[in-house]
């Protein structure tokens, strides 16, 4: 279907003076349209228009995310605004347990690698840095803090998205 309206689109951009040159609006806007967002384990970039929540996260040099855990539907889009309150750099990172691990062992050999992907937010002290994020399927997911150490120190986060019709 999209196929067919890109060749659409490409047939009618190619052939320039005809009557139907702009097509019509609802193709158009379908044909242009980016890709949808990586979706991962524990969902995909959300659009912020969508946010139906905002959840403050606090960062501290304590090693701590406040609060330390979340519930959320399945389905919802949340703005976090992360708020490094400490006087080192933190960061807030999305992902499943296993793979918040790997990543923090990744960053304890390469403590200057560079990263940076919608699922995190990377705050210098003071400042306050935002992720929206859609979590499209229920389970039991993780944020934690991949500045090297501080994941090992128990900056880790837990969030349980409930499954629809699914109680607390
Ligand atoms: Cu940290």
């Amino acid at each position: 279907m999209i196929r067919t309206l890109l060749a659409a689109a490409l047939a009618i951009a190619f052939v320039p003076g005809q009557a139907f040159a702009h097509g019509d609006a609802k193709n158009e806007t379908k044909a242009v349209k980016p890709k949808s967002a990586e979706e991962k384990a524990f969902g995909r970039e959300g659009d912020p228009k969508k946010a139906s929540r905002t959840v403050k996260i606090d960062m501290s040099d304590e090693m701590r995310f406040s609060p330390g855990s979340l519930t959320i539907k399945q389905g919802e889009t949340v703005k976090f605004v992360v708020k490094n309150s400490g006087k080192t750099m933190h960061e807030m990172v999305l992902g499943t347990l296993p793979e918040l691990r790997e990543h923090a062992e990744l960053m304890k050999k390469h403590p200057t690698m560079e990263h940076d992907e919608p699922y995190m937010a990377h705050v210098m002290p003071g400042k306050t840095e935002t992720i929206v994020w859609q979590f499209t399927r229920a389970g039991e997911f993780h944020y934690g803090c991949l500045a090297p150490g501080h994941f090992e120190a128990g900056m880790v986060g837990q969030v349980r998205v409930l499954g629809k019709g699914e109680k607390k």
